[in-house]
């Protein structure tokens, strides 16, 4: 028994380089449920971030009791983090799962039923549709829906609606993977795979906090970097992470840049390469362009130079480098802090540049992982419910609109494809300004996640526009709707979900959902039934009534593309183990790693965009797409480093970032329902450094005022481990509680919302918004009742806690090439949790015969 809230890993099952990753199956049951009692296990895979775990449901009495991961599957091989374990089911029994649609009647919302809210709806979309026409709708979807869900969400919109007016919260969070791969490699598609992590010499991670947003992930690295030759790691992070632990203790680097200076620093590390010749030319030579151009962009930036705008050392920027220049494998992972900083889509190239450069792409511990976060984003990429064509298609490209027009039977001019499709942040600002009129918001909660949020809900809540929710729960967006719909979420439904990885898994239905709440695919059919969508022979637009069938409609529209799922079915996806795509003839059981022929999906009439320039976000065009002829070879782009859209000044003298803590998902919707989780981040705080703390008087625990042009928040300080001159915020706290309503969505109910502060500004190629650069002024109010509330385990432990640096790392021969059988615990320093608050329950973990 574990109490995987402190221990988050669990044990250590170390083994050396090139050798597979041993099993441990992680379990959960809720109390009172014996292993005994479980009536049936039923097969899915974690929908808490996007790693994608496999794992199956335990039922008893119609009801979901706990999880336990799939020994079998290749993403986890058993293992599960406390998200996963405390946070799967949980929530699914709360007394407050929204269970009847709701219609605002005289200013309030109350109960009705589905005829009535979709009567409104529909009445609505008619009315609007005749007096603007489909440019009057948009529909603002998730990274958490199912497959089957986006596809027929795609199918209505732009099939029949004809509006370009859809978009995902992948916006604010992948959207810079997607564009940085579009923009080297032609099209999205995730080139590594979490196999590389056995065979690599080095992993570089840029802006990812690995430990804390994909724990089963980072237990998987620690068993190398604890076995025999371990891989070095190198951290780029303001804060001094568990990932930058890890670096000190494997001979690694910790690179802290400045809040948004990243691609001054990628700069310096590209120079690096060619000035030490560690650049393979011939390979170069003849699979990528624009070798020369890059090569003047980072010519400036001297180690020097990056140490100057960065403030890390020169010579560690050297040391990062050459680790780079001298392993045979790097495994590089890059996220939010890099997605969600000014010039995210060019300092996330700039990684691909590098691999790019040493011909490091393709081959086994050679991997690149643009990550994903929600665990269905890369579903809403494929299948074009966000703003993009299903398949990884050129909405530029007549052909491949024409290609979905006869999958659809419908006049390929019904599809929109004059201008590129409309961005989340520009869908707000036509709702705000009433153009939109109608906003269908399915499984996101902006009021808590989009930036500047007290201007969000000013859109939300006026008149110009009417809102309709679709969520599990009343949240602080359903409050502020004119339509609320109840939904059935993960375990009431079927559908299958894709991985950062690409590997696709089904999820079966394991219970039936609370009252009267629907399936997001069963709601977007009610909707296209009543509104009466036809094809162009006069049947029915959507020809599918079940995800199974659904799921084959949208397999047939991926033949002959990138993201080819025609090999794939629901029984096929039935067997032990998801299935990274592509799947099809030629790869009947899936790609574990693509670009091994260093061929790209680059070709003109192929590719999935013609490019941008990375500075400004201007587009090439066909003509000069063609005109390179790039021809299966990959591009290496560069862009000049500029300074953030908002620097500090003396009103505003520091610099603030925003994110995560391990212990909460999103606006805490499913994990403030976890009494485990919750108890470990009750509620928000701030991280400062010691010195910024001292400047102010302020000391571990005390309440203070962050205050950015925008707003301000107040809560407590964690004196932590943030590098000097930032402020980390998490953004999980919105005004919902557990057990109580801090009183509605006005301004003052928002005290502890990390985005109030942030920036409307986002990047020019991704369109991504920028939660993590923006000024910020910190006030001391008042003395609190102790340590913040901020948890001990993690990379926002106070910075006296920090545990003496481990024992240097072992030398890189293998002793005797076996894996290390040792099972001791690791060291948790850091837990500090309070133990007259044992947790609900421990999880189990059991071993794989010969594993231990
Ligand atoms: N526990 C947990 N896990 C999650 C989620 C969750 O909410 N909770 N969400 C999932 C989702 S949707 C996502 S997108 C991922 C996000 O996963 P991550 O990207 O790993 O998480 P973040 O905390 O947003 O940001 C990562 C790091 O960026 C650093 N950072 C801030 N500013 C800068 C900067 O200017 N430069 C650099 N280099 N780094 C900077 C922060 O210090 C932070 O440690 O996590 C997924 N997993
Ligand atoms: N300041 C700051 N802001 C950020 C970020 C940051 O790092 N800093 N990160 C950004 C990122 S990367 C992300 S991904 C977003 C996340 O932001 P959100 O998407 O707003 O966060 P969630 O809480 O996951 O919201 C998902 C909603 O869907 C509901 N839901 C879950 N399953 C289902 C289902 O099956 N059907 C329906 N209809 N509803 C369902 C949940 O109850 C919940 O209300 O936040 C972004 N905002
Ligand atoms: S790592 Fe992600 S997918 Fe795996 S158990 Fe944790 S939350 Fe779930
Ligand atoms: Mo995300």
């Amino acid at each position: 028994m574990t109490d995987r809230i402190a221990d988050i890993y669990g044990l250590r099952t170390p083994h050396a380089k090139g050798t597979v990753w041993p099993a441990r199956v992680d379990q959960y049951l809720d109390p009172g449920t014996e292993e005994r009692d479980v009536e049936s296990w039923v097969q899915s895979a974690c929908l808490l971030c996007s790693n994608g775990c496999g794992m199956d449901i335990a039922v008893k009495d119609g009801r979901m009791v706990g999880v336990r991961g799939r020994a079998t599957d290749v993403v986890n091989h058993g293992r599960l983090g406390p998200k996963g374990l405390y946070g799967s089911t949980r929530w699914a029994s709360a007394g407050d799962r929204l269970t009847r649609p709701l219609v605002r009647e005289g200013g309030r919302l109350v109960e009705t039923d589905w005829d009535t809210a979709m009567g409104r709806i529909v009445e609505k979309s008619r009315a609007l549709l005749d007096e603007k026409g489909p440019l009057s709708h948009g529909f603002y979807t998730s990274g958490q829906l199912f497959l089957e869900e986006y596809y027929t969400l795609a199918v209505i919109g732009k099939a029949g609606l004809g509006t370009p007016h859809m978009d995902g919260n992948t916006r604010l969070c992948t959207a810079t993977s997607a564009a940085a791969f579009k923009e080297s490699f032609g099209a999205d598609g995730q080139p590594g795979s979490y196999t590389d992590i056995e065979h690599c010499d080095a992993i570089f991670l840029y802006g990812h906090n690995m430990p804390e947003t994909q724990t089963v992930l980072w237990m998987r690295i620690l068993d190398r970097t604890r076995g025999d030759d371990p891989p070095r790691i190198v951290c780029v992070d303001p804060r001094r992470t568990l990932v930058a632990l890890e670096a000190e203790r494997t001979g690694g680097v910790h690179l802290a840049p400045r809040v948004g200076t990243n691609l001054a620093l990628m700069n310096g590390l590209t120079r690096e390469l060619f000035e030490h010749g560690w650049v393979d030319d011939d390979w170069v030579a003849a699979r990528t362009l624009g070798v020369d151009e890059l090569r003047s962009t980072v010519e400036e930036w001297t180690p020097e130079k990056v140490a100057d705008v960065c403030g890390v050392d020169a010579d560690d920027v050297r040391r990062a480098a050459r680790i780079f220049g001298e392993s045979e494998g790097v495994l590089s992972t890059v996220l939010q802090g890099f997605y969600q900083s000014h010039q995210a889509t060019a300092a996330s190239v700039a990684v691909h540049n590098l691999h790019l450069l040493r011909g490091m792409i393709g081959r086994p511990g050679a991997g690149i992982l643009q990550m994903n976060g929600q665990p269905t984003a890369q579903n809403n990429r494929e299948c074009g419910a966000d703003g993009d064509l299903p398949g990884f298609r050129n909405w530029d490209n007549p052909t491949h609109v024409q290609q979905l027009a006869d999958a659809w039977d419908v006049d390929v001019m019904t599809i929109p494809h004059w201008a590129p499709p409309t961005h989340a942040m520009q869908i707000f600002s036509y709702a705000e300004a009433g153009s939109i009129g109608l906003l269908w918001i399915s499984a996101t909660n902006p009021a808590v996640s989009m930036p500047e949020s007290a201007r969000i809900r000013r859109i939300l809540d006026g008149d110009q526009c009417f809102v309709i929710v679709q969520d599990l729960f009343l949240t602080e967006t359903a409050e502020l709707a004119d339509v609320v719909l109840p939904a059935a979420g993960w375990g009431e439904k079927t559908g299958c979900f894709t991985n950062v990885n690409r590997t696709v898994h089904l999820s079966e239905k394991a219970v039936e959902p609370p009252g009267e709440a629907r399936s997001d695919l069963d709601i977007f059919l009610m909707y296209a039934d009543a509104m009466g969508f036809t094809n162009s022979s006069g049947q029915p637009l959507i020809g599918w009534r079940t995800p199974e069938e659904a799921f084959d409609a949208w397999a047939a529209v991926t033949a002959g593309r990138p993201v080819d799922y025609t090999g794939l079915s629901y029984d096929k996806l039935r067997g032990l183990s998801g299935i990274p795509w592509p799947v099809n003839e030629e790869h009947p059981d899936g790609t574990d790693r693509l670009y091994a022929d260093a061929v790209f999906p680059t070709d003109t009439d192929y590719c999935e965009t013609y490019g941008h320039d990375l500075a400004t976000g201007g587009t090439v065009t066909e003509t000069e797409h063609r005109a390179m002829n790039p021809a299966g070879r990959a591009f290496l782009k560069g862009a000049a480093y500029t300074p953030a859209h908002e620097e500090p000044s003396e009103n505003f003298p520091l610099l603030y970032t925003t994110g995560r803590t391990v212990y909460h998902f999103h606006t805490r919707t499913k994990t403030g329902r976890s009494g485990d989780l919750n108890r470990a981040a009750p509620d928000a705080w701030v991280e400062l450094s010691a010195a910024d703390a001292a400047a102010r008087g302020i000391e571990e625990g005390d309440w203070v005022r962050v205050a950015s042009p925008r707003g301000a928040i107040e809560v407590r300080a964690r004196v932590g481990n943030v590098m000097a001159g930032a402020v980390f915020a998490p953004f999980h706290y919105g005004h919902w509680e557990p057990g109580a309503d801090l009183g509605g969505g006005h301004d003052d109910a928002n005290r502890r919302l990390a985005n109030e502060l942030t920036m409307t500004v986002w990047d020019p190629v991704s369109k991504q918004p920028t939660f993590k650069t923006a000024a910020c002024q910190v006030t001391r109010l008042r003395a609190g009742d102790g340590p913040s509330p901020a948890p001990t385990t993690t990379a926002s432990a106070p910075d006296t806690d920090r545990p003496p640096p481990a024992p240097q790392r072992r030398p890189r021969a293998t002793q005797g090439g076996k894996p290390t059988t040792s099972t001791q615990p690791p060291a948790t320093p850091y837990y500090l949790l309070d133990p007259s608050q044992p947790p609900e329950r421990a999880s189990t973990s059991s071993f794989a015969e010969g594993d231990r």
